[in-house]
């Protein structure tokens, strides 16, 4: 009770700050919504993350590809709480967006700017932190920072990417496979934590970190028909040639066009015994691996989908545009089919909470590393500084918190989240955490606006990695920028 009547004190504090400088009037009725927004006690907090989840593929934000309702869950979930329309990452890849989180620290910080580094976790982390307040933690899922993984009570994560069917898992008692398809096994675990895993007598913070959608786009089976009898839209810039865009634009490899592989990316003639060797060098081959772990009643209904579509593929002839649209509707197809699953899994988290009557006193939050190119300026992939692959999605329900169906415009970043996390908690955020808390922002604080406030540091990174290259010049060493020493 102490540790929560410590919280609830730094909450109000905090909330408190922003409007010290109005009358006493306007302080005593701020102090009254104060009161009206506590939590009752300190929160539960569900972070549910999935890999490469564009903004714009999610209902809620109104993008383009709204029409087809690809998010029913995760727009329920900002309905009910706070959606940030301006949330950005620090570094626009898989493995370092997670340091960031961790850490509340940029990667030059917390060591682990690119992929392929290791994370060191003996370092401050906000999970152990939140076990030294009082919290028991769970991680499941993907990790991508390598390592065993430091302050989870219960942790099962994937080995490197992991594998979309029959994944292996590491745990604390070694390594496991596990049959079905990842988005489901990591739901489960999550569920089953839930349910029987955890130390009831403690509040809780719980990581869902899904693999979905990540390349090689493939869904679980129950998916595979989804938006099969429609045609996707498309992008204003499925055709840019890049006239309005800085020189690099056109030196990139991230084409739907040259770039993404027939048979790896888009499973076209793809089998197991499929002839790799035919394939260029630094093809990225996850499909092709999970197809290895298939179960022949798996593989068969996987082909029974895709066979005849490539049948008809082959027949149409297509070339240059022709082309290029029939890739980005199997492309754009898939990965939302693979978001189906992700969102399946928020509403299935989502109703495990309100059959457990932990709903009024869970924090739920719905965020991925980092956006993508869904066909924007004809690419797919994330390792270009564009918005498009800048931008997270962020959606926060906190009941008594954060208004239902708000909407926030200011700029935040993935740096922020540990010590929102630490708030939420009531413990303290240390000081060598470089981020600010976004509690003020989900209380409805218009006084502490956070635009201008952060450092986008340029991290420059030149390795090239699953065929996308990262930079013009892959032979440059990996170089931080000077400002970054601060
Ligand atoms: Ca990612």
């Amino acid at each position: 009770m102490r540790r929560c009547a410590d919280g609830e004190s730094r909450f109000f504090s905090r909330v408190a700050r922003g409007v010290v400088i109005l009358p006493w009037l306007l302080l005593l009725a701020a102090a009254t919504t104060a009161v009206a927004a506590q939590p009752a006690a300190r929160p539960n907090i569900v972070f549910i993350f999935s890999d490469d989840h564009a903004p714009h593929a999610i209902g809620a934000y109104n993008g383009w590809l709204k029409s087809v309702n690809p998010t029913p869950n995760i727009d329920a979930l900002a309905a009910s709480g706070m959606l940030f329309r301006n949330s950005f990452c620090t570094n626009s890849i898989c493995g370092p967006s997670r340091a960031v989180i961790q850490t509340g620290k940029h990667s030059h910080k917390n060591g682990f700017m690119n992929n392929g580094n290791s994370f060191d976790w003996n370092q401050q982390t906000f999970p152990k932190l939140l076990q030294q307040a009082g919290y028991t933690t769970a991680l499941y899922g993907k990790s991508h920072l390598q390592g065993k993984p430091q302050g989870y009570d219960d942790w099962k994560v994937l080995p490197g990417q992991g594998l979309y069917y029959n994944p292996d898992l590491i745990t604390p008692e070694g390594r496991v496979r596990v049959e079905g398809h990842c988005t489901d096994v990591v739901t489960d675990l999550a569920v089953e934590w839930l349910r029987e895993g955890r130390d009831g007598s403690k509040p809780f913070m719980l990581m869902v970190q899904h693999k979905a959608p990540h390349r090689n786009w493939m869904p679980a089976l129950r998916h595979l028909s989804l938006y099969d009898d429609m045609q996707m839209p498309e992008p204003n810039t499925l055709f840019d040639k890049w006239h309005d865009n800085a020189p690099p634009a056109r030196f990139q490899e991230l084409e739907i066009d040259r770039h993404m592989h027939l048979n790896f990316d888009l499973f076209v003639d793809l089998t197991p015994d499929f002839d790799a060797d035919a394939a260029e060098g630094g093809t990225d081959r996850s499909a092709w691996r999970t197809m290895q772990r298939m179960s022949p009643e798996q593989l068969a209904a996987w082909r029974a989908f895709y066979g005849p579509r490539d049948d008809a593929f082959h027949e149409a002839g297509l070339t240059a545009d022709g082309l290029v649209r029939w890739k980005y509707q199997r492309y754009v197809k898939n990965y939302l089919r693979c978001v189906r699953g992700v969102d399946e899994s928020v509403g299935t988290l989502i109703k495990t909470l309100e059959e457990l009557g932990l709903s009024d006193n869970t924090v739920v939050i719905y965020s991925s590393d980092q956006g993508f190119y869904i066909g924007d300026h004809g690419w797919y992939d994330k390792r270009w500084m564009y918005e498009e692959s800048l931008k997270m999605p962020l959606i926060v329900k906190w009941p008594g918190v954060a208004e239902a169906g708000s909407v926030n415009e200011d700029l935040v970043q993935n740096l922020d989240y540990a010590e929102t996390f630490l708030e939420m908690a009531g413990a303290e955020i240390p000081a060598d955490m470089q981020g600010r808390s976004l509690v003020p922002l989900l209380a409805g604080d218009i006084a502490r606006r956070l635009a201008g406030e952060h450092l986008l540091p340029l991290l420059r990174v030149s390795e090239r990695a699953h065929g996308a290259a990262a930079l013009r010049r892959p032979q440059r060493p990996l170089q931080t920028d000077p400002l970054l020493s601060v």
